[in-house]
């Protein structure tokens, strides 16, 4: 994860470096990165779970490049996010435990791209720390306006931006984090066609338990596909780099901090992202 972060980041503030006397025009590549909380790798159709529905997702992949092999710092909400914003591995962020905060002069990917002259917007969960909040031109945070799961802001965000300058969505979903809420996808997922994993027990109530959290992760799903037409309909979609992710793995047992001995080998099974640009040819064979 922390060489793909770097990655990531060194790639973002290249671009930015060598278009420093370019801010103002729109062609920049835009970035969207869409950060959902607690969903494990494989509670996606393209990583092969038959029971969640996650079409806007799997199409995404299906164009983009899917990674089978990265992984985050640590499996816990907000080092991770902190992680991913700095490009630094949790002991070196300052904040390397749950609810704790970075200093306020930390660096962010935020603040780089902003002095790049990007437009940067935080919407939906927040969970990082006020360092950062400095390098948002907007922030949307707190369920009264952003929604019970963090993501009603996300298309009129990106209706209603400056268009002279390239932007960067940081789009973090409150989904599919517990308690479960009711949304407009509740009780689509069958218990009585769910298969739990191994470790968990299989009886009714962890198939509804399941059931629950894959609704959460549909609605995360739908929301994507809202921002995709949205940029289709804009005519910048193929100026955009796109990343779905995830923070931590899903909140059961054996997971989230504490992932079962088989991840072990495999720490990926804590994360998940991929990215789709369609403008150049992809450095990796599509779908792969
Ligand atoms: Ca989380």
């Amino acid at each position: 994860m922390k060489l793909k972060l770097n990655l990531l980041l060194i790639s973002l503030l290249t671009i930015s470096s060598c278009n420093s006397n370019l801010s103002e025009k729109p062609d920049k590549p835009n970035f969207i990165i869409f950060i959902a909380d607690d969903i494990s790798w494989d509670d996606f159709g393209c990583y092969g779970n038959s029971f969640v529905q996650t079409p806007n997702i799997d199409k995404l992949s299906s164009e983009g490049i899917m990674f089978s092999n990265m992984y985050l710092t640590t499996s816990s909400c907000s080092p991770s996010r902190n992680s991913i914003m700095t490009g630094r591995y949790p002991h070196n962020t300052g904040a390397p435990e749950l609810h704790t905060e970075p200093p306020l002069d930390m660096v962010s990917l935020a603040q780089e791209l902003k002095n790049s002259g990007y437009f940067t917007v935080s919407s939906g969960k927040f969970h990082m720390g006020d360092y950062v909040r400095k390098g948002f031109d907007l922030i949307h945070e707190g369920k009264k306006i952003t929604g019970l799961g963090g993501e009603e802001k996300w298309v009129s965000s990106i209706e209603e931006r400056p268009k002279n300058k390239p932007f960067f969505l940081w789009y973090a979903s409150h989904d599919a984090h517990r308690d479960w809420g009711e949304n407009d996808f509740s009780g689509t997922h069958d218990i009585e066609k769910l298969t739990p994993p191994e470790y968990l027990i299989n009886d009714n109530s962890t198939r509804l338990d399941l059931a629950n959290y894959y609704d959460e992760i549909k609605r995360f799903d739908h929301s994507i596909g809202e921002v995709i037409a949205t940029l289709k309909k804009e005519n910048i979609y193929d100026n955009t780099f796109i990343i779905v992710m995830a923070d931590n793995g899903r909140p059961f047992p054996h997971m989230l901090e504490a992932p079962p001995p088989e991840s072990w080998e495999k720490p990926n099974l804590s994360s998940i992202e991929w990215y789709a640009r369609t403008e150049e040819p992809a450095p990796m064979k599509a779908g792969s």
